[in-house]
């Protein structure tokens, strides 16, 4: 095997919502023909894979999360000859495609939900979670405070209530019935024969939950690895990517102890408290994170991210560090949300400051594991706070300084374009941004370009490094014959490092960016002075290091033994 079999180590993800993207037909809603038209962009920009959120039919009360059909493309986005179509040329550019799995529950206007609520004996009745009384809990385990008030729900038509995890029109499968296992092999049977390479699993610890009235907690780790094994049957390198928001201690029951179950998850521990140290420049619990988890199975995967299109979600913090977090970066009510998190996006948390944008960046792109990028973020995007709950930030992309930002030619589109004065679309677009050498934009291409050339991070193994400075994060990382140091700086001051790397050859560090080399000193420590909120990014050794290891990263070598893959 070779580096890119196990394509997902060092891919650059892309998240984007078509319904937001690009409308090329006039009607004011994004589609897959806007999109196709899209794709050389984001070729240009270096994501190697799209993941594509919702675009099934559904009365789309929740972004599209409510699916009415999970075997079909919305109508206003095309129909499925535009799906392939787009496959097609996607393909074309090598990119690979991922798209969600919305198995935990579907719409009430699903077709088996009407037919379970209609009728007792219906073979769909089973398919829901039912009960005559309303669970005396039926206020606990509420995923929207604020929005939702409880988890059961009557329903007249069926006489008894339903469980909904989330909203009410989000009746819960039953999926612990063999049928409706069946069917979520169907379903992702059905997207991989158009083309796509994987999935990224919505809701997963819910999904694989026991559900009833009066049931004590019980999960199915099982379900994963028969999603698993059938994915792999049908599609040897497609891959699942969990939505699993869990204690890391949890995790390798997701990614199974052989890594028989998901390939991939999104490293929710590390998120938190990433925020956290941008918030206060403690990096102590960033380091927990990261150390929590170091330990995956050889095949498996960390995803890491900033913001998503749900809130910033803060909950796994101690109070007070949250309300730190608030504090710096949410410090009005109406920027929170469901009490735990944050609704803004990206660049207004980070007070468009592009000194800690990079410092933000460049911790995506360096963090172990594969790097996975909000729509919009790359130029800077704003948010529009009032639009109700997340949709403030799932604003149509600002491509151009025309009306709508370029998005659509329609006189009414599906979401206002943003078109304040400091993130508006006449100032931040991708057009204005592609003739400035110096934009985030361009800076973004860069960074991912050198990303790419440095599968250390995503293939080997990594270790934090002890400093003098408490609000450095230093990193090492090693892979084969090589090996990489990465420092940030949360802080706002100057900082006086003082450095062991403690790899064979580490007399030099050569900077891959802007060639601000290190030289050991007699006591074999590194002394690198960083800027506020400074980034480096280092190639250990001297350059004939850097020339033997371009070698490694076209493909020609084995399969990463468990030692390399940091296993620990
Ligand atoms: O989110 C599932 C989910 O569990 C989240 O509510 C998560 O716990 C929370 O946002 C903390 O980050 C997914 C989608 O990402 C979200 O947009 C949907 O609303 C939700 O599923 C329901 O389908």
């Amino acid at each position: 095997m070779s580096i890119d079999d196990l394509w997902y180590k060092n891919a650059v993800i892309y998240c984007l919502d078509v319904e937001k993207y690009q409308d090329a037909n006039g009607d004011g809603v994004g589609d897959f023909e806007g999109l196709m038209r899209r794709l050389d962009y984001l070729a240009g920009l270096g994501v190697t894979c799209v993941w594509l959120q919702p675009f099934y039919s559904s009365p789309n009360r929740d972004n599209g999360y409510d699916v009415a059909d999970y075997y079909n493309v919305h109508d206003k986005h095309g129909s499925l000859g535009d799906f392939v179509n787009f496959m097609n040329h996607a393909k074309a550019l090598g990119i690979r495609v991922i798209v969600d799995l919305v198995v935990n529950h579907s719409s009430v206007d699903c077709p088996w939900f009407k037919a379970a609520r209609a009728d007792k004996q219906s073979f769909f009745r089973d398919w829901y979670v039912w009960a005559d009384e309303r669970p005396k809990n039926h206020r606990e385990g509420i995923v929207f405070p604020g929005q939702q008030t409880t988890t059961w729900t009557f329903d007249r038509k069926a006489g008894q209530y339903y469980f909904h995890r989330f909203y009410n029109h989000q009746p819960d499968l039953n999926t612990w019935n063999p049928y409706v296992r069946a069917e979520i092999h169907k379903i992702m049977g059905f997207w991989l024969q158009l083309g796509v390479s994987g999935f990224r699993m919505d809701a997963v610890p819910f999904l694989i939950g026991k559900k009833g009235a009066g049931i004590e907690r019980q999960q199915d780790f099982n379900i994963l690895k028969e999603m698993r094994d059938f994915l792999q049957w049908r599609s040897g390198d497609a891959i699942l990517l969990a939505e699993a928001n869990v204690p890391p201690d949890e995790s390798m029951n997701y990614f199974g102890d052989d890594g028989e179950r998901l390939q991939l998850m999104l490293n929710f521990a590390v998120n938190q408290r990433l925020f956290y140290a941008l918030a206060t420049g403690d990096t102590e619990p960033l380091v927990w994170a990261l150390e929590q988890t170091h330990k995956r199975p050889a095949n498996a995967q960390w995803v890491q991210f900033l913001r998503s299109h749900d809130e910033q979600d803060l909950g796994r913090l101690e109070p007070e560090q949250r309300e730190q977090v608030f504090k710096a970066f949410a410090p009005q009510k109406r920027m929170q949300l469901y009490d735990r998190g944050i609704r803004r996006r990206l660049t207004p948390m980070l007070g468009n400051n592009r000194q800690r944008l990079e410092l933000a960046f460049s911790l995506l792109f360096s963090l172990p594991g594969t790097p996975m990028m909000q729509y919009g973020d790359e130029i800077g995007m704003g948010d529009n706070l009032r639009l109700p709950e997340r949709e403030c930030a799932r604003t149509p992309m600002q491509w151009t300084s025309e009306r709508h930002g370029g998005f659509s030619r329609a006189r009414r589109i599906v979401r206002p374009v943003i078109d304040d004065p400091v993130y508006g679309y006449e100032k931040v677009n991708v057009a204005e941004q592609r003739r400035d050498p110096q934009s985030l934009l361009n800076w973004t291409e860069r960074v991912i370009r050198a990303r790419r050339e440095c599968p250390e991070i995503s293939w080997g193994d990594f270790a934090v490094l002890r400093t003098n400075i408490p609000e450095v994060l230093a990193m090492r990382y090693d892979w084969r014959q090589t090996s990489m140091v990465t420092l940030h700086n949360f802080s706002n001051h100057e900082q006086k490092l003082r450095l062991r790397v403690g790899a064979e050859r580490d007399e030099m560090l050569m900077e891959v960016f802007d060639g601000r080399h290190s030289r050991r000193q007699n006591d074999g420590q590194h002394r690198i002075t960083l800027e506020p909120y400074a980034w480096r990014w280092y190639r250990v050794g001297a350059p004939d290091n850097v020339l033997d290891r371009s070698d490694l990263s076209v493909g020609r070598h084995d399969a990463p033994t468990a030692r390399d893959a940091g296993k620990s």
